[in-house]
């Protein structure tokens, strides 16, 4: 029997699954939970032992979540689909927090964008699931990170982690936390726009990066946007500006090596054309200007963010080595270093989609 086989059976008895469990092992490369894949006689389902330190409310987390899968099911979206404890709740509660969907079968995700086919479709169905999610009630969501998107207030929480500097760090990354704090005047466009109403507020998913999506194994089409924790309000310009910030670029998001990462025009087209094709509809002027600015936002965020968490001595994001995430920072302030500088390449070609 294995480790996790050991240490996860248990939970993973407490739900309705169908088979006897014959494997559990760690899956793919989520950032927040810790993601199991279990196998039974019948089926395969992943497990996530919950970060209830990331989300400290679960049970208004997974009422989110049945409830926007419910609307997205009965729009006739594949979604994801959560297996109940066997006395019928949504999660398995405890000093550890479980919960269990069936795994969807037959399909891919990708951690880099390997072909712009990919990045498109990936972009229209985001676009979709935007469209999808006009007519959800937002009244019934729970914010289950508040200010997710507040770039000036992770600013705030940045230089407060700078000024604690609790491990010593600063000292070997003066230069991005040089880039972090010339830039102060530049993160407040989008939370204005909402604050002032000429960007709306809209129910988002807020995590939109390629692999929070399951492409079909055999044709690449987009089949289920997944990772529902972030479903909140917010602003559309968020989505697209987090799924440029991640695959508009020529490497990883931890690559080491900075001469191998740039931003990719032609990428930011490809999604581009997926996105706003599918959106064109619903989009204002203002968020029209913006798109380009929202790339950047993003992806000077999730630096700020890595950054900060690397100042704080890794509490956040999971990492895999001392530095992942000063590394992580690096790639992010790098493409927005280059994003900044395309701003009119990239109005252009949203102008020549949108018409
Ligand atoms: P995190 O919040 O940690 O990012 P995710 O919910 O995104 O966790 O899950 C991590 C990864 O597990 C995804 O990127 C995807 O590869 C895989 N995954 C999650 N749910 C499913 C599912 N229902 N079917 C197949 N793969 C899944
Ligand atoms: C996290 O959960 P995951 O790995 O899909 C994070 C995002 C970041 C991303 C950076 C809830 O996403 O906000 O942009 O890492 N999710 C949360 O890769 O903080
Ligand atoms: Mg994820």
């Amino acid at each position: 029997m294995t480790d996790y086989m050991k240490e996860y059976k248990s939970a993973a008895d407490s739900f309705r699954l169908q088979g006897e469990v014959t494997d559990i092992a760690p899956y793919g490369e989520g950032h927040i939970n810790l993601t199991l894949l279990v196998t039974t006689t019948e089926k395969r389902y992943i497990m996530q032992k919950m970060n209830t330190h990331v989300f400290p409310d679960p049970d208004n987390l997974m009422r989110n979540i049945c409830a926007v899968t419910e609307h997205l099911r009965a729009h006739g979206a594949e979604t994801l689909n959560v297996v109940p404890t066997k006395d019928g709740k949504s999660f398995l509660k405890g000093e550890a927090c479980f919960r269990v969907y069936d795994f969807i079968e037959n399909t891919v995700t990708y951690q880099k964008v390997t072909d712009k086919k990919v990045f498109y479709n990936s972009g229209k169905a985001f676009g979709e699931f935007q469209n999808s999610l006009a007519s959800f009630d937002a009244s019934v969501l729970t914010e289950t990170i508040p200010r997710f998107h507040d770039t000036p207030k992770r600013f705030a929480d940045f230089r407060a982690a700078l000024d604690a500097d609790a491990l010593g760090r600063a000292k070997e990354c003066k230069p991005e936390i040089d880039f972090l704090l010339a830039h102060g005047d530049t993160y407040g466009k989008v939370i204005d726009g909402l604050k002032d109403g000429s960007v709306p507020l809209r129910v988002t998913h807020n995590d939109t990066k390629l692999n929070n999506i399951l492409m079909d194994a055999k044709t690449n089409e987009a089949r289920a946007v997944i990772d529902l924790d972030t479903v909140m309000p917010g602003s559309m310009l968020y989505d697209f500006g987090d799924s440029i910030r991640f695959g508009a670029s020529t490497a990883a998001e931890d690559e080491k090596d900075l001469d191998k990462v740039h931003f990719d025009i032609g990428l930011f087209r490809a999604y581009a054309e997926g996105y706003c094709g599918a959106v064109r509809e619903s989009i204002t002027p203002r968020e029209r200007e913006l798109f380009p600015y929202g790339a950047y936002l993003m992806t000077v965020e999730c630096g700020m963010r890595f950054l900060t968490d690397y100042l704080s001595g890794d509490t956040y994001f999971a990492t895999k080595y001392p530095g992942h995430n000063l590394v992580r920072c690096r790639t992010q302030l790098r493409l927005a270093d280059e994003m900044e500088k395309s701003f009119a390449d990239m109005g252009k070609i949203i102008d020549g989609i949108l018409g």
